[in-house]
């Protein structure tokens, strides 16, 4: 089993709810208002790692829930924050919405993203007491979180990508180059997902990913090669390799012409790439005429690497030629993408809530940018606020929720009366 491509659900926590609790205590009456703020609901928090190269583990949990926050208590004791949940990923994992839109993409070891925020916990009915209001027996809600639907596409990060058809040699290329012990076998698919090893020499190092074979259709699904094209994309160079000797009865050129072109039909982008090629096979009968035929026509467009792979035999002209190739390139850098947040920042959405009889709270990306910029002090700021929530329909909405001349309307810190 090998899985880069997993759907999965993930929901942050809800906030807790305000108390509303009213202090009691011997021979004292009315003590006040003293119920504590709702917690803030736990994050959802993805985390890079290098200790995992596939996405398997999702085949087995697909929901990730973050904690609730606790709600207030009495006393002015605040709920708990809610626990939030790590969801690891493999260096190289692209997290998408449901639309395809890239949220993050997890480049680096280590790298912590926030995908979603838990619910703000609500505040306890002390903060609502006034000259006029002693007792406030109601409190605010904390907000309450969806669950979201992301996608994650694993796309492996290395610098050498080896692509060519089945049998030809990739896998005992990594071996003899790398520290990696792939698969290998004289029939097509041997390898059945991506291989990944770490070459050295020198002073220098490179990551090398050997990927299933590739066969005429396989950007469009064909073999195995469709769904793993994608962990090509991300690397820096590639290395083709050909079975020069067309032991199978297949000519090499043509083999070289039809891989090319499922990559860049798959992605034309790909083209950028540079690409080495190696003449694998060497020491089997026709690969010298096969070698010069290729020469002549490719020669002054790649550089060509014979091998007999085998027998270790080309490895330091390859790797020699590899080192010179990468360090001419630019270092791996992350996709260019612009995030895009699950949770929307919704600047136009306002939502109200019956704190009590004739108490009402505005809540919402409108109000909230709002009540930061006004000055309740200010006659002018002021009137320009209830302009804006006119406009906006937050008036006639609160109207339709039984709110009358003489009603309380809090939004954030201000509070003000219903004047319709
Ligand atoms: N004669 C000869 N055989 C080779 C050479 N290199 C690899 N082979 C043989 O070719 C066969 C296929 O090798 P693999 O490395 O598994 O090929 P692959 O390209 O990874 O194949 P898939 O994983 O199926 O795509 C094995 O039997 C190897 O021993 C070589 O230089 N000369
Ligand atoms: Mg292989």
């Amino acid at each position: 089993m090998f899985i880069d491509k997993v759907k999965i659900y993930i929901k942050a926590g809800n906030g807790g709810n305000g108390s509303a609790s009213l202090h009691t205590e011997k021979y004292v009456n009315n003590g006040g208002p003293d119920g504590g703020d709702g917690g803030k609901g736990g994050d959802v928090v993805f985390v890079a790692t290098t200790s995992e190269n596939t996405l398997n583990a999702f085949h087995f949990q697909k929901h990730f829930r973050a904690g609730d926050g606790e709600n207030g208590g009495r006393q002015r004791s605040f709920g708990k924050q809610g626990a939030d949940v790590v969801v690891k990923v493999p260096v190289g994992t692209v997290v998408k919405n449901a639309d395809g839109d890239i949220v993050a993409d997890m480049f680096e070891d280590g790298q912590r993203e926030v995908i979603l925020r838990g619910g703000k916990g609500g505040r306890g009915n002390w903060h609502f007491k006034t000259s006029r209001r002693q007792s406030p027996s109601f409190a605010e809600h904390g907000v309450k979180t969806s669950e979201y639907e992301v996608t994650l596409e694993l796309k492996t990060i290395a610098d050498v990508g080896l692509v060519g058809f089945p049998n030809v040699g990739k896998s005992t290329l990594l071996s003899v180059v790398s520290d990696a012990k792939p698969k290998i076998a004289n029939y097509h698919f041997t390898t059945l997902s991506p291989n990944l090893g770490v070459v050295s020499c020198y002073d220098a190092s490179f990551v090398m990913a050997d990927i299933p074979g590739l066969i005429e259709g396989a950007s469009e699904g064909a073999g195995l090669g469709h769904s793993f094209l994608r962990h090509i994309e991300r690397t820096r160079l590639l290395v083709h390799v050909l079975d020069i000797s067309g032991s199978e009865d297949r000519d090499p050129l043509s083999d070289f012409e039809l891989i090319n072109n499922e990559i860049y039909s798959y992605d034309a982008a790909l083209k950028k790439l540079p690409m080495i090629v190696v003449a694998n096979k060497m020491d089997m009968p026709d690969a010298d005429r096969n070698l010069e035929r290729f020469r002549a026509k490719y020669g002054d467009r790649y550089e060509i690497v014979p091998m007999t792979t085998i027998i270790h035999e080309g490895v330091e002209e390859l790797i020699d030629a590899i080192v010179k190739r990468l360090q001419q390139l630019p270092p791996p850098a992350p996709l260019t993408y612009t995030p895009v947040k699950l949770q929307k920042d919704k600047s136009d959405d306002f939502a109200i809530e019956t704190l009590d009889e004739g108490v009402y709270e505005v809540t919402g990306g409108l109000v909230e940018e709002l009540s930061r910029k006004v000055n309740l002090d200010d006659y002018d700021s002021f009137r320009y606020f209830q302009r804006v929530l006119r406009d906006r329909g937050v008036i006639a909405e609160l109207r339709k929720n039984g709110a009358v001349d003489g009603s309380t309307v809090i939004v954030g810190d201000i509070e003000f009366e219903f004047v319709d």
